[in-house]
């Protein structure tokens, strides 16, 4: 399997996120994908790529040219007028409700103002090299897009920052452009079909839900913590099944904590039998190891024999799929559940010899 890797990820650095009020350190970090690296290149089954540049007009055939121009300037904006900040947070976020009948807000001149514009949580800070970085993850997935059109029946991108929480006009959850929809959108216009997306990371994904929800040719599959308690909170239940034409057209299947591999294997069937029955030319795969039992910030219980079985189980709806990263925060097992998960999908038996042991937190390395 060809996969597509840029070391421009390592750009993309903030320190701290900001979880209930408290600045800790990034659970994001650019070690998650060199780890990933790491795992296949030391496996004969994989073979990396590097992206091509394929600019801005996949982006905004998805994004709000506004986000774009946002993200793309951020940084020396911000630093013109505020230099003693290591990262750009907001503060002030634009609530809904704060204008609720006084239609749009005029376009902020502060630099605090406009991250509160364009940004929905404390978790997702820019720094200086936050933007190429998010430019390289989308030119990971769609190289990774191209090898499927190119003729490959399996392809895999190694996208960092993740995408998945992005919707058409905003940024959050770690997630500055949506890498997963914008390819989503590539493959539909380049194949003129029907494009299926699993979204099998821990989080739903809310920002691509968003982005296709009247989309009648395109179908967003996912399995999640339940928005009850988990993040996004307040987007991913089973009732938000699409609308307008794309009614039906959205599945959501939200878990209780605990989900072990057998429950999640079965409610995967559900999903699966909704994307066979689609029909659809290509499979888009945002995949998430955050299910893992050792994720810090999750609460699935999932070993790594799952993640080989799942990977058999998306190769065997016998559709061209593209494999994008999502999340995953357990570092030290981070790449090897990867690799797992993708010699499922080959055909190759699970090794579980190069896991090892360690302790039970994600920051140990
Ligand atoms: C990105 B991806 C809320 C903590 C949630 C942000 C999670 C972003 C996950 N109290 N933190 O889907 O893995
Ligand atoms: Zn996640």
């Amino acid at each position: 399997m060809r996969y597509v890797y840029d070391p421009r990820h390592l750009l993309h650095n903030p320190a701290t996120e900001v979880q209930a009020g408290i600045p800790i350190p990034m659970f994001e970090v650019p070690e998650r994908a060199e780890s990933i690296r790491r795992a296949l290149e030391a496996d004969d089954a994989f073979t990396t790529s590097d992206p091509t540049e394929h600019g801005t007009e996949p982006i905004t055939a998805v994004h709000d040219p506004g986000l774009l121009g946002y993200l793309e300037s951020a940084w020396t904006e911000w630093r013109r007028q505020i230099q003693h900040a290591p990262a750009i947070f907001p503060d002030t976020v634009l609530h809904p409700t704060v204008r609720e009948g006084m239609g749009d807000a005029p376009v902020t001149r502060s630099p605090v103002g406009a991250v509160g514009r364009w940004c929905w949580d404390t978790m997702t800070g820019i720094v200086q090299g936050t933007y190429p970085a998010a430019r390289a993850a989308v030119d990971v997935a769609l190289t990774t897009a191209d090898l499927i059109l190119g003729g490959d029946r399996l392809a895999y991108g190694v996208a960092r920052p993740p995408g998945h929480h992005a919707p058409r006009g905003s940024f959050g959850g770690y997630c500055y452009f949506n890498n997963a929809a914008i390819t989503a959108e590539y493959l539909a216009r380049r194949t003129g079909g029907r494009v299926a997306m699993l979204d099998v990371d821990y989080h739903h994904g809310n920002g691509t839900q968003q982005i296709f929800y009247e989309r009648e040719d395109v179908l967003y599959a996912s399995l999640h913590g339940h928005p009850d308690r988990a993040f996004p909170y307040f987007v991913g239940f089973a009732e938000e099944r699409g609308a307008g034409a794309g009614e039906g057209t959205t599945l959501n299947i939200p878990l209780p904590a605990g989900c072990d591999d057998a429950t999640y294997v079965a409610h995967l069937g559900t999903a699966l039998d909704a994307i066979g029955d689609f029909q659809a030319e290509v499979v888009v795969v945002s995949l998430g190891i955050d299910t893992y039992g050792q994720d810090p910030i999750c609460d699935f219980a999932l070993t790594t024999p799952a993640y080989h079985e799942v990977g058999a189980l998306v190769a065997a709806l016998d559709c061209p799929v593209v494999i994008l990263q999502e999340g995953g925060y357990f570092v030290p097992h981070l790449g090897e559940n990867v690799r797992q998960w993708l010699r499922g999908a080959l055909g190759e038996p699970l090794d579980l010899t190069r896991l090892s042991p360690c302790g039970p937190t994600g920051r140990s390395g």
